[in-house]
């Protein structure tokens, strides 16, 4: 066997070995000069992971210059506290439905409109919001900050209490898609700054409990465009359709 055989077989060989590994075209034709330095590259680990990795370990995983809880990847994290997010126009003042009744289905409501954020999913959401069986703290419970809005802002600081009645939010809560609520915006709540009942008749503070839709009647609101009176805000008639405040516990 001559030389020219040797290099003719030692190319063939070349081809077919580069064609199993995907990297050739399998045409037969020779790769292309820079066909090994592709490969190379391909299979060099991207600068940083896909997504914050680790949500509590203090480091910025993904270099994207937000770290552990800050970053969006870590919304519903365990240890990364509760998102709040309102929804507007979802009803009169029958929400209650039933007098007395139990109020597990306006929690259902918050569920089923947090499985239609992209990035967060339903279960175990409440609804901001009391009658005069459950207070708006009794049904919440204590709610420790950090509280984040939906553009992962820090609504309540790590210091703080979401049913503080001395203290204004440090962001405004904000829709399903990361937006404001316009002013003259309001959320159902039925309940004081501190998350209790407010004082009075249950026709004038909580539409009886969440079971008329009169205009005569009126149930406490939360102006969803203030960082002040986001939850005990006026009364207004509950003829109006009026939102929720929903909160992941
Ligand atoms: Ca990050
Ligand atoms: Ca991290």
């Amino acid at each position: 066997m001559n030389r020219a055989h040797w290099v003719g077989i030692l190319s063939v060989v070349w081809v077919v070995t580069l064609a199993a590994s995907g990297c050739g075209d399998g045409s037969g034709e020779p790769a292309p000069q820079d066909a090994g330095q592709d490969m190379a590259q391909d299979t060099t680990p991207d600068m940083g992971p896909q997504g914050e990795q680790a949500c509590s370990n203090g480091v910025d995983d993904d270099e994207d210059g937000l770290v552990d809880c800050a970053d969006m990847d870590c919304r519903q994290a365990d240890g990364c506290g509760p998102i709040i997010f309102g929804v507007d126009e979802l009803s009169q003042g029958t929400i209650g439905t039933t007098p007395g009744g139990s109020l597990h289905s306006v929690d259902a409501l918050c569920n089923s409109k947090a499985n239609e954020i992209p990035g967060l999913r339903g279960g175990g959401w409440v609804a901001v919001f009391g009658n005069e069986v459950e207070t708006t703290k009794e049904r919440v419970g204590e709610v420790e900050g950090p509280v984040y809005n939906t553009a992962n802002e820090v609504v309540v600081g790590a210091d703080g209490n979401l049913f503080d009645p001395e203290a204004s939010l440090e962001a405004t809560i904000l829709d399903r898609d990361q937006q404001a609520f316009s002013s003259g915006t309001y959320m159902w709540t039925g309940s004081n700054a501190d998350g209790t009942l407010p004082q009075g008749d249950a026709a004038d503070t909580t539409c009886s409990g969440w079971t008329v839709s009169d205009s005569g009647s009126e149930g406490v609101a939360g102006d969803a465009s203030s960082v002040d009176n986001w939850l005990a805000g006026p009364s207004r008639a509950c003829n109006e359709m009026l939102g929720l405040y929903c909160l992941s516990r």
